[in-house]
């Protein structure tokens, strides 16, 4: 299942069933089996599937909402607005730290630590550089071996060939539905690409960072950002030699942590130690994240937060709408190349040339 199933699955919706080689190199047909094609989508009997928590359906509707076919676009709206009853119910974990740190290794040995548990695990991914990298993220299966195995976990890698604004967005929309196929915990990865965290932080209820003990400079070359944003950090590769130095930085973020302001949640950040190789510390973050789940929920911060962050996708989205309306407007597009030369030959300045366009845009 999982990558592998999600692959077939986008084959599956690309080429008609029952569709011989020599009918499909008969032009005249491809229309008639393309307007079948666009037709053959029941998003009643999908969503249907989906909240029956069937896989195949729940990766079509996914391959959908991926799809630049604006007649899968289409299809895809009408089952994402299916399912949204039935979602929300998920806890939403970010997960996030430098390549090598252990994420692979560690989504593995958590999520089946998971599904012993009995619980059903989603895997997602936020990396937009996956276009240039072929997946750099989620692309190594044999770390997650187990995982992808496993009938209680899916796994999907993230959207490619797309701006972070373009993966986060189906992401997000990969979420609903994934809740509504009865996922009782998602977890999004992301490496520490541009703005992905940011991204990543603003969908999710927790966020996991993952982290190496250094030689004493645990708190060096550290995006202050990330470390604010943590709700734990969890010092990875505690394990034989590396045991003395994890502990030593888990003393350093502790000390760091509470030199920052108290959350609105009212959470103090966790520090912890685990080794993802050796499945030590797992359980325990669990444990952290249910108390986490606890505090906020009687609080109520936590509902808060997920309004508050619907709230910014609307926004985020209306605001990444108008910009690519904006720059794909043909007369846009040739007088903004007119007015960069402009710009060059010093003959006017950003503002005014930026004043010119948005007026010329109505
Ligand atoms: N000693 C030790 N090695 C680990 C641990 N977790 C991961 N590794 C190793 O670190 C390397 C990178 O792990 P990987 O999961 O691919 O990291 P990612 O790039 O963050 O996904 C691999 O060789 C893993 O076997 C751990 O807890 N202890
Ligand atoms: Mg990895």
């Amino acid at each position: 299942m999982g990558i592998v199933m999600a692959k077939k699955t986008k084959s599956a919706l690309e080429n008609k069933k029952g569709v011989s080689i020599s009918e499909i190199t008969n032009t005249s047909k491809i229309k008639s089996i393309k307007d079948k094609r666009k037709t053959g989508i029941n998003t009643d009997a999908l969503v249907a599937s989906i909240l029956n928590k069937d896989i195949t359906a729940l990766s079509r509707a996914i391959t959908l909402i991926e799809s630049k076919n604006p007649k899968h676009l289409e299809k895809a709206n009408t089952i994402i607005k299916g399912c949204l009853p039935y979602s929300n119910k998920a806890v939403r974990i970010g997960i996030t730290g430098v390549p090598g740190v252990g994420k692979s290794t560690f989504i593995e040995v958590f999520g089946k630590h998971l599904t012993a548990i009995g619980k059903r695990v989603a895997v997602l991914a936020i990396d937009p550089s996956s276009s240039i990298t072929k997946g750099s993220i989620l692309g190594d299966k044999t770390r997650m071996e187990n995982l992808v195995k496993d009938d209680n976990a899916f796994i999907r890698p993230s959207a490619s060939g797309e701006s972070l604004g373009g993966v986060a967005r189906k992401t997000r929309e990969t979420i609903i539905l994934c809740e509504a196929a009865g996922f009782d915990v998602i977890i999004i990865e992301t490496v520490g690409v541009g703005q992905s965290e940011t991204t990543v932080h603003s969908m999710v209820d927790f966020f996991l960072l993952l982290k190496l003990a250094g030689a004493g400079d645990e708190l060096q070359g550290i995006k202050r950002g990330i470390i604010e944003m943590a709700d734990a950090i969890a010092i990875n590769k505690a394990d034989g030699d590396n045991l003395k130095k994890a502990k030593l930085a888990k003393v350093e973020f502790n000390r760091a942590l509470h030199l920052y302001p108290e959350k609105s949640s009212h959470w103090q950040p966790k520090v912890t130690l685990c080794s993802a190789l050796k499945n030590e510390g797992i359980d325990a973050i669990w444990e952290i994240i249910l108390e986490y789940v606890k505090i906020t929920s009687e609080n109520n911060y936590f509902n808060t937060k997920r309004n508050e962050q619907n709230k910014f996708w609307l926004i985020q989205t209306i605001e990444d709408q108008l910009k690519s309306d904006f720059f794909n407007t043909p007369k846009i597009k040739s007088a903004l190349k007119n007015q960069l030369q402009l710009i060059e030959t010093n003959q006017t300045t950003p503002f005014a040339a930026a004043d010119y366009l948005l007026s010329i845009n109505n």
